[in-house]
């Protein structure tokens, strides 16, 4: 067993507090920790109410990678293992999908490296 798994399992639980805090009120924040690296962000999945400001904090288990998402002004770089974190704002305004990827060239897998902001409107039929 690698020892990734741990910060990966925290992002989970992270996320599923994150969900529940976010039902009560509009101006919430949710703080997620994501793992970046070869080649994948954890979790690859985040799911937040509409009306919630979203704190990932990127950090990378490897090399430096970047974090952007298209269209939403946000592109930062991820600093390598054990140099820090990269901390990005996301208003969840509107209810859709919007991807996020790795935005610096890190190997053979980069283009593979992506996820998803899912913003969910409760409230919503569909
Ligand atoms: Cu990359």
């Amino acid at each position: 067993m690698r020892r990734t798994w741990v910060p990966a399992l925290l992002g989970v639980l992270l996320l599923g507090v994150g969900i529940t805090g976010a039902r009560s009120a509009g101006q919430e924040r949710v703080v997620v920790s994501v793992l970046a690296e070869r080649f994948s962000f954890t979790p690859s999945e985040i799911r937040v109410l509409v009306g919630v400001t979203l704190e990932l904090r990127v950090r990378s288990d490897d090399t430096m990678h970047g974090f952007r998402i298209a269209g939403h002004g946000v592109n930062v770089a991820v600093p390598k293992r054990r140099q820090g974190e990269a901390v990005v704002e996301f208003v969840a305004r509107t209810a859709g999908r919007y991807r996020f990827e790795c935005s610096r060239l890190c190997g053979a897998g980069h283009q593979f490296m992506h996820g998803e902001i899912v913003v969910v409107d409760p409230d919503a039929n569909d």
